[in-house]
């Protein structure tokens, strides 16, 4: 049984090294509320140090994969209280994980649902999925992230848009723009993004991290620093038995066998 009452944890059932959460308040359209932040923030980390696990994918239902922060937990708190909460500071946590997070959305990916989305490493989305930073339309703005992650992966005149007019992006536009992987019809959402998690999941751990890292990186440093970063990565990789086995194997033309070492 689930210790967690918002969200659910699961292993996916053909590639058990892939570690899935699916948020679960289908009646509220998957509203991030502090406890569903906080049992999810929990169990990435669990599956972040769980040596069994090498991808995870989240997910929410067809109709949502998540409808933004809970506004019922928001509507009557003052600034104070905001600042002292501070509740969306830990869900840069999620940006802190060292295993790829692809997100499977399909429906409202809005406000907070947008940001959580653009926190994981790679979205893919079902043709029905709708994203956007609705904020301004409640008196607020995006807060988790949104004016700064939509602005890299959109560009500015797109993200001033939508953050300015509340405007939905269809999951064909996104694609368009470059915020989600690709789009696939509703049936099959999940099991393509589950499957791009198995691919992952079978390449050589230490350099999926080290990748990953230096990926990110491009997003925070200028180029130079970027490229040192990454210089240090991959030579840091040679001391690894992984380097050793991908190597010698290519050159005797057989499969790898990774030791995660
Ligand atoms: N918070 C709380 N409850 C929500 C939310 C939400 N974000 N979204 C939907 N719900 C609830 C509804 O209240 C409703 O509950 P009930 O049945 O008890 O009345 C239930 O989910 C179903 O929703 P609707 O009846 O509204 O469904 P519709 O199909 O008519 O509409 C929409 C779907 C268009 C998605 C609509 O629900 C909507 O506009 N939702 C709000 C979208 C929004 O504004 N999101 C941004 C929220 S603010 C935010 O995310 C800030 C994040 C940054 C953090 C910084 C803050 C400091």
């Amino acid at each position: 049984m689930s210790v967690y009452a918002c969200i659910q944890v699961y292993r996916y059932e053909h590639d058990p090294r892939v570690g899935v959460i699916q948020l679960n308040r289908p009646e509220k359209l998957n509203a991030l509320n502090l406890q569903l932040m906080d049992e999810l923030i929990a169990a990435l980390e669990a599956f972040d140090i769980d040596p069994e696990v090498r991808c995870m994918v989240l997910h929410g239902n067809e109709r949502a994969f998540a409808a933004g922060a809970d506004i019922d937990e928001m509507a009557d708190a003052d600034s104070v209280e905001m600042l002292l909460r501070d509740q969306f500071r830990k869900w840069e946590r999620i940006s802190a994980l060292k295993k790829p997070l692809i997100a499977a959305v399909s429906g409202y990916a809005l406000g907070g649902g947008c940001e959580l989305a653009m926190l994981c490493d790679m979205i893919i989305a079902s043709e029905t999925a709708q994203f956007g930073q609705p904020e301004i339309n409640i008196g607020v703005m995006p807060g988790a992230g949104g004016t700064q992650r939509l602005t890299r992966a959109i560009g500015k005149p797109m993200a001033m848009e939508l953050v300015l007019t509340g405007r939905f992006l269809s999951a064909h536009e996104a694609y368009r723009l470059g915020l989600v992987n690709r789009v696939v019809p509703i049936e099959v959402y999940l099991q393509e993004a589950l499957a791009l998690a198995s691919v992952i999941a079978a390449k050589p751990p230490i350099a999926v991290r080290l990748a990953k890292e230096a990926v990110l990186k491009a997003l925070s440093t200028p180029l130079e620093i970027g490229l040192e970063f990454e210089r240090k990565n991959f030579y840091l990789l040679f001391s690894t038995s992984d380097q050793k086995e991908g190597m010698h194997a290519f050159q005797q033309k057989r499969t790898p066998q990774w030791q995660g070492r």
